[in-house]
């Protein structure tokens, strides 16, 4: 019934663990520096956060999401890939991985499409939009684990579902905003809601 359903996919934070494959190439990396547990993320900028702990640690933390093999190493976070199989699946549901790449364009966005590959399988590189700007893309849901989506576009034609994060379990929301705990959290009650 309806029109088609039009679903966005954040991929940091969402599908990949941004988080996890950061802390430990970082700890690798430098092993007698200090860390950040994720218990103890707050904010969505990694970089923020290390450079408040200490200020030369922003460039360090910066060095490991610029270094070859970090994007195409990243895990799958649990339950994300079979999700987005399963919603690709669906009657009148289209899906797309949306997702922005870093500027130090040398391995990130060749990475991301190598990922999905991996993942997906190489027809599935049809879904993936690389985009800096988020609001210029029209869908009906964007699941993703930035609080604060903004771009050129004042007026986003999804809405924004807040996937859970270290980094975003403690914000505080509007109330009209909804969140996605995990994949385990129920995303086909959030779909259905969306349809005509
Ligand atoms: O490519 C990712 C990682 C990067 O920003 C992009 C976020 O994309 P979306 O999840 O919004 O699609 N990134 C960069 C920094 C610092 C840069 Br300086 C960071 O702290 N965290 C982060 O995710």
């Amino acid at each position: 019934s309806g029109k088609r359903l039009r679903v966005l996919v954040d991929m940091d934070g969402v599908l990949a663990d941004f988080e996890g494959g950061f802390l430990k190439k970082y700890r690798a990396k430098y092993p007698d520096e200090p860390f950040i547990t994720l218990e103890d993320r707050r904010g969505f900028w990694v970089s923020t956060q290390y450079g408040e702990l200490r200020s030369d640690l922003c460039e360090k933390a910066i060095s490991i999401w610029q270094s070859k093999d970090f994007f195409i190493e990243l895990p799958p976070l649990p339950g994300g890939v079979e999700a987005v199989k399963e919603m690709a699946e669906m009657d009148n549901t289209d899906v797309f991985i949306c997702t922005s790449p870093i500027k130090h364009y040398k391995h990130c966005p060749f990475e991301k499409y190598a990922w999905v590959e991996k993942h997906f399988g190489h027809d599935f590189l049809e879904q993936v939009i690389l985009t800096r700007d988020k609001t210029l893309i029209t869908g009906d849901i964007l699941i993703d684990d930035k609080p604060d989506i903004l771009g050129v576009e004042a007026k986003p034609t999804w809405e924004h579902v807040l996937f859970t994060a270290c980094h975003n379990k403690h914000c505080s929301m509007s109330p009209s905003q909804r969140r996605l705990l995990s994949w385990s959290d129920d995303w086909r009650a959030i779909l259905d809601s969306k349809r005509q």
